[in-house]
């Protein structure tokens, strides 16, 4: 595999890394026989929302025709149960839980990946490829305070994506605008924008305080400024003309994602697809209302898998979908209430968006972490089901194998076989983060330590996997993780506890240092 592609000495590619770029004509030279990679990532996308994961009340053909037509992974893991650190283990290849900031940033914090790390956009850059990100974000722009009236000094474009245009943070996060290359798109800088965490704008409307302006109403949280009538997180005012339309956004992410494709097809590229569904506030556009009996959270699926059959058929109609390696996967678990009311649970019937995993989003069980994950190429990567275990944080390297780098990140492994589905073995364990907790997967084994807290977070109704004592879970047998073992397997418990410890280190930053003796 390596050697197929291993058309640039490695000499190139360490002076490429550490001068961010590669020789012209060396690029050149690598351009043949590169395939195009594509990452399709949803935003709270649970294990059973997806028909072939065994999905019925919600109707999802292009994301069945990928998983049906290349490898469907059972095992497959985002790094994190929320999405900031998960985004940052997919982009760098190392865990988030190495990074004490790594938590779900508001949009006004700075950019949480140092511009010297290399990310995926920067090693295939350096490989050659044209590289870009359309769709969500959440890792922080800026270097300190920004300033969204002017180009923001850092963010994905320093991070070696060449195009990005992206939402700040989340849907449900001021500022609601969307932004092109650093600047806010269709800004009146006569109507400049201000963001604020912590106060409102004086005479400024909020959810709080007026609830008679709103078409969406808030659960818990979301209630400070007022964007088309949907309360949000954050304040923010002016902007008026950038302000984005909730319901046509998936459309316009969608053709951004089409025209940059057209319009790269000619040399290998990157495309970071980051999809704002199914994530609250959810707005699908009135097409696809009604798509489902689910309310707004399983239209919104339905719409965004509409969004990658578009995707799909723009690949075909270039003649690149047989040049094209697509992986497509969630950063966390599935939620129905994530503070809004909008029916997601009223309407759920018998829908089980996380399947037969338990937990969700948050969870340091099972559902907050393991994932759709979906390797499709067409003509080269055979149908298949596989139960090997794998995580994004493994991408970054697989990534480089194919295109012939050389480059290894701190965590990650070199799973291009996997990917590829030519392997008969994945990784070994993984280190998985929920809300500042850790737990440790090894094997078919689960080991969640002590943490306090509560049991049920009763505001999104998700178990958190907060046990007073080790939980250890064998997933084979027990996928729900119903049965505790560690008191009847106390070997099988030391030994996790060991390795655990001993794999994780002092890298755990946070404030509940557990002792594993
Ligand atoms: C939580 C929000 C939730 C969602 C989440 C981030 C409240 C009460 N809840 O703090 O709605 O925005 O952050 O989701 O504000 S994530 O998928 O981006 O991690
Ligand atoms: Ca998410």
């Amino acid at each position: 595999m390596k050697k197929r592609f291993k058309l640039i000495s490695s000499f190139f590619v360490a002076i490429g890394l550490i001068t961010g770029c590669a020789s012209s004509s060396s690029v050149k030279e690598t351009n043949t026989g590169k395939p195009n990679i594509i990452v399709i990532y949803l935003d709270d996308l649970g294990y059973g929302d997806v028909g072939a994961y065994g999905a019925k009340a919600i109707k999802t053909p292009n994301m069945d025709r990928l998983a049906n037509g290349g490898v469907k992974f059972t095992n497959g893991y985002a790094t994190s149960a929320t999405c900031t650190p998960s985004r940052y283990g997919l982009l760098t290849g190392v865990y988030p839980w190495r990074n004490k900031d790594a938590k779900i940033l508001p949009g006004s914090a700075p950019l949480l990946i140092d511009t010297s790390l290399v990310t995926i956009p920067r090693m295939l850059k350096n490989e050659g490829y044209n590289t870009a990100i359309v769709g969500k974000w959440h890792l922080g722009l800026g270097s300190g305070v920004s300033d969204w009236n002017s180009r923001i000094d850092i963010g994905p474009n320093e991070l070696g994506f060449d195009y990005s245009y992206i939402l700040a943070a989340t849907q449900d996060r001021v500022p609601t605008v969307y932004i092109k290359d650093g600047y806010v798109e269709n800004l009146d800088p006569n109507d400049p924008i201000q963001v604020s965490y912590e106060k409102n704008f004086e005479g400024e409307p909020t959810g709080l305080d007026n609830p008679e302006l709103l078409k969406m109403k808030w659960h818990h949280g979301h209630n400070n400024s007022i964007v088309n009538g949907i309360p949000r997180i954050g304040f923010m005012k002016g902007g008026e003309s950038a302000k984005w339309v909730d319901e046509d956004m998936a459309d316009n992410f969608l053709l951004k994602a089409q025209d940059y494709i057209k319009s790269n097809k000619e040399q290998p590229f990157f495309l970071y697809y980051a999809l704002q569904q199914p994530h609250v506030p959810r707005t699908p556009n009135p097409r696809f209302v009604g798509a489902t009996d689910l309310g707004p959270r399983g239209d919104a699926i339905a719409e965004a898998d509409w969004c990658i059959g578009q995707l799909l058929e723009t690949l075909e109609a270039e003649g690149i979908l047989e040049n094209t390696l697509i992986v497509l996967s969630s950063d966390n678990g599935p939620v129905l209430n994530d503070g809004y009311y909008d029916d997601a649970e009223e309407r759920n019937g018998d829908h089980t968006p996380a399947g037969v995993l338990r937990g969700g989003k948050y969870s340091l069980y099972d559902a907050g972490t393991r994932v759709p994950f979906i390797s499709y190429w067409k003509g080269r990567i055979e149908p298949q089901t596989s139960d090997l275990l794998v995580c994004q944080v493994d991408l970054l390297n697989s990534f480089a194998s194919i295109v012939g780098s050389d480059f290894s990140s701190q965590d990650g492994m070199d799973l291009s076989e996997v990917i590829l589905g030519t392997a008969t073995e994945g990784r070994k364990n993984l280190i998985l983060e929920a809300t500042s907790r850790t737990s440790f997967r090894e094997g078919d084994w689960v080991l969640i330590p002590p943490y306090k807290g509560p049991e049920v977070n009763k505001q999104v109704n998700i178990e958190m996997g907060n046990l007073e004592d080790f939980g250890l879970f064998n997933l084979k047998e027990d996928p729900s993780q119903k049965v505790n073992l560690a008191s009847s397997e106390p070997e099988k418990l030391e030994e996790m506890k060991r390795t655990f410890l001993e794999l994780r280190g002092d890298g755990f930053q946070e404030t509940e240092k557990l002792e594993l003796k």
